[in-house]
């Protein structure tokens, strides 16, 4: 409790910035590379010195489906002050119209859209049940978008942040793993948003946390017999225990990323990116990382998301969410020279502004 007091006031408003310039920043930054084999050391390297250096000129970057949808479910809390599944569709589909440009939405989400708007939005919740012949999609969509609802439900108690998460996912992805990983992703950031930055993060205790709160959601399923045959009891409390054993691994070495990709996974599935950029975020913001040359957490942590190849935006982008809700906003850790690169800047830090004065915490 004394631990939240302290970080709940000015702090806060950082912290809440911090969170949604990480989601954008991680997902510009992670779309040029998305399905590269793996983007050498040099290359990364390169492109971040690059962004963080007036003198060179380098590209402009756009933001992707992660950013839209983000900002469409913050926007529709502050319009609502509550999860309104209706309005959120509306949101989701008017902001798909928007394209171009390509904003890279999965191929799937893309048929929920449509119906959507076939029905005129008669049933929200129809289209995504029947995806995927009724077994609905267990994409990281839902969990890439998340961040709005961990800050605006901050300290309102894990039931509650799970249920808010649950809803919002379930307009597009309703298979458990789809949801669970959104919920898991909105519980990592309401935990960095209490954590005091100077003190740094501890993996093992955060982990532990983590993995106590998840288990509620996933021993749920359990009890009430909701697995399919040869389904996996508790999939993302087990990868988050396994991280925990990577975390204490001695003489951390460069070959843990084979680990890590095989162990974890870094694709489109919330199952195999989830806790891979949990794992990316405590990494980073607990050691140096062989190859990556900055002392800037932020950097390092979205730095090594995208060196795992594959999802690199989204991975990029959730990582990139946990480190900002850790840090905050300072120049120190988003240099000015880099988000004058990046599309969306000052719609994300405004729609961090609104979030806090609206949310409940903050009105009470
Ligand atoms: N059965 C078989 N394949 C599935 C299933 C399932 N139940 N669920 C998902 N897939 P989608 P997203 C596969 O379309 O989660 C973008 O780059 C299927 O191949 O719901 O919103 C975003 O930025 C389907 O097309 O999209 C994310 O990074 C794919 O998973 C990423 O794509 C994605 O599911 C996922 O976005
Ligand atoms: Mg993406």
């Amino acid at each position: 409790m004394r631990a939240m007091a302290l970080v709940d006031g000015l702090l806060m408003a950082s912290k809440f910035r911090g969170c949604m310039l990480g989601v954008l920043v991680g997902d510009c930054l992670g779309f040029p590379y998305e399905d590269d084999v793996k983007p050498s050391y040099v290359v990364l390297q390169n492109f971040f010195d690059t962004l963080e250096s007036s003198t060179v000129k380098a590209p402009r970057l756009i933001y992707t489906d992660d950013t839209a949808m983000t900002h469409c479910i913050a926007e529709s809390l502050i319009k609502k002050k509550e999860v309104d599944a209706r309005d959120l569709a509306k949101r989701f589909v008017k902001e798909y119209l928007n394209q171009p440009p390509d904003r890279g939405y999965g191929i799937h989400v893309r048929e929920v859209f449509h119906k959507l708007r076939a029905s005129k939005f008669e049933d929200p919740l129809r289209p995504a049940r029947e995806q995927f012949g009724g077994s609905g999609s267990w994409g990281n969509g839902g969990a890439m978008r998340i961040a709005p609802i961990a800050l605006f439900y901050r300290g309102q108690g894990t039931q509650l942040l799970g249920d808010m998460a649950r809803k919002v996912t379930e307009v597009t992805h309703t298979h458990r793993n789809g949801i669970n990983g959104a919920i898991l992703q909105c519980l990592a950031i309401e935990q960095c948003l209490w954590l005091d930055p100077k003190e740094g993060v501890k993996g093992g205790t955060f982990l532990e946390e983590l993995i106590a709160k998840m288990e509620l959601f996933e021993g749920e399923e359990n009890d009430n017999g909701l697995l399919g045959r040869g389904e996996e009891a508790k999939p993302f409390s087990s990868r988050l225990h396994y991280i925990r054993g990577l975390l204490q691994r001695e003489g951390k070495a460069i070959d843990e990323k084979e680990d890590v990709l095989m162990k974890l996974g870094a694709g489109i599935a919330a199952l195999a990116s989830v806790p891979t950029a949990i794992f990316c975020f405590l990494r980073a913001h607990t050691t140096t990382i062989p190859n990556i040359e900055t002392s800037n957490p932020l950097r390092r942590t979205i730095q090594y998301a995208i060196s795992l190849g594959g999802d690199t935006d989204t991975i990029g982008s959730m990582a990139g969410a946990l480190s900002g809700a850790t840090l905050g906003y300072s120049d120190e850790y988003f240099s000015k020279k880099m988000l004058k690169r990046c599309d969306g800047v000052d719609e994300a830090l405004s729609l961090a502004d609104e979030l806090l004065a609206k949310s409940p915490r903050t009105t009470a």
